[in-house]
């Protein structure tokens, strides 16, 4: 297999050469970003400070808000006629993110997607049916970048069309399939009620997941459905878009960091945290021209490890997304995540893991309720044992939680589906609180 030379460097090489890149980085921002050097300034703080990779704690945050404050090109550190590329997330409230990216840029991304579709030895002879969107979101070029890059034929087909889909699919003969991971199962439902029989009817081997954190039950029957190797792919828009991480064949989420450097921190005092800990994941752009990216708070929760990976990579590994820390819902005054959810109702037979979870008031008691569609198997319309497995479930639900929730078991594919990123999350509290 191809091995991309770079995942595999002692780490003194490795570490030599994110010192060289970050002190550039520095010296760039300071000087032609006058948002950074005002915060350099109040903190005293000058590029030839950064004498060690150490020091990079010493300089301080970037936040979502600084790149809504700056809106549109405010923190970018090339003039405008060098950016060849402007993406964008989109933003609940308010304006977008606005990224931009340098020709240079552009080669850095491609690389660490290159990189990426290395880890499933992704090269020529393969088809790579592309999901994720094509547009602003960052997924799809991102994806498409890469695919052409390690020489596969890509097929661009974007979300949406779900029945077309399916037919390319087939038709084409794709090899690897590039999704949300709740789309890449909504593929596969479709496909059944189409007549197709996946996994026998299609050459799928292996797909990309990512843009959306995934509980170990949905990656199990995302992969199962397909029959594929399920890898995963991490990344967000304001860093580079997909390809800050990838999964190896072992598993293991490894960060190109010789291009971003990770930090955890606790995000409620900023100190940097020790390897092994859960906390806020913070990236360092270090190779990056057009809007270079200075201790960014992702509000990813994390954790990272520095241990050589069983592949032979020594690339940091950092552990799965375990959700956002403004994706915390509080609930009667108890922290509960989405993803806490998730893992509970794939642990009980006869859920799937498509659901909701809506938030409400009652008076002025917070209310908890998880709907979840339940498995065609076990929808036979007997009240008895759908009452045991909803009575099951909000047991299970209370142990974890340690908060009572009322479920709602529904009809198989009642839920909105999503062609992206899925909306898990319901909070009816906030239209009360406008109201
Ligand atoms: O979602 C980039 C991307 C596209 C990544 C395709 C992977 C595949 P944004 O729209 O800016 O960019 O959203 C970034 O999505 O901060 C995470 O909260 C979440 N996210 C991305 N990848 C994962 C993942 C793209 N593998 C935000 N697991 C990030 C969990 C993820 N969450």
């Amino acid at each position: 297999m191809d091995r991309h030379k770079k995942d595999f460097l002692p780490r003194e090489d490795l570490e030599a050469i994110q010192l060289k890149r970050l002190k550039e980085t520095v010296e760039r921002v300071y000087h032609l970003v006058p948002f950074y050097r005002q915060k350099f300034d109040e903190v005293g703080l000058k590029p030839k400070h950064i004498k060690s990779l150490d020091d990079l704690k010493n300089l301080p945050f970037t936040t979502k808000q600084d790149l809504r404050d700056h809106y549109p090109f405010g923190l970018f550190a090339a003039p405008l006629d060098q950016i060849i590329r402007i993406h964008s997330s989109s933003g609940t409230t308010g304006k977008p993110t606005v990224v931009g990216y340098t020709e240079n840029d552009l080669k850095v991304w491609t690389e660490v997607m290159y990189r990426t579709f290395k880890m499933a030895g992704v090269g020529p002879g393969d088809v790579v049916h592309n999901a994720y969107g094509y547009g602003l979101f960052t997924g799809g070029l991102g994806f498409h970048y890469g695919a052409e890059a390690v020489g596969a034929a890509v097929v661009p087909s974007s979300v949406g069309f779900t029945k077309r889909q399916l037919m390319l699919l087939k038709d084409f003969g794709a090899t690897i399939l590039c999704s949300t991971p709740s789309y890449a199962l909504h593929l596969a439902e479709v496909a059944k009620e189409e007549g197709y029989d996946p996994p026998k009817d299609f050459l799928l081997r292996a797909g990309f997941f990512g843009a959306e954190p995934a509980s170990e039950g949905l990656r199990q029957a995302v992969a199962e459905a397909w029959g594929i190797k399920y890898f995963e792919c991490y990344g967000l828009s304001e860093i580079i878009g997909p390809g800050v991480a990838a999964s190896c064949p072992e598993g293991e989420l490894h960060i190109f960091e010789d291009h971003f450097i990770p930090e955890i921190i606790n995000p409620e005092t900023g100190e940097v945290l020790p390897e092994g800990e859960e906390g806020e994941l913070v990236f360092t752009t270090v190779s990056k021209q057009g809007l270079p990216i200075i201790r960014y708070r992702t509000k990813d929760i994390a954790s990272l490890y520095k241990a050589p990976c069983k592949c032979g990579r020594t690339i940091l590994r950092m552990g799965r997304i375990l959700g956002r820390t403004d994706d915390m819902l509080i609930v009667s005054g108890v922290n509960v995540f989405p993803s806490q959810v998730e893992h509970v109702l794939t642990q009980v037979e006869g859920l799937t893991p498509n659901y909701v979870i809506v938030v409400d008031k009652r008076g002025v008691l917070d209310v908890l309720e998880v709907w979840v569609e339940v498995d065609e198997r076990v929808f036979t319309g007997d009240i008895g044992s759908l009452e045991n497995l909803k009575r099951k479930l909000e047991e299970e639900l209370a142990n974890a939680l340690f908060l009572r929730a009322r479920v709602k078991l529904v009809e198989p594919k009642t839920l909105e589906r999503s062609m992206g990123k899925a909306k898990r999350v319901v909070d009816r509290r906030e239209l009360k609180d406008i109201a």
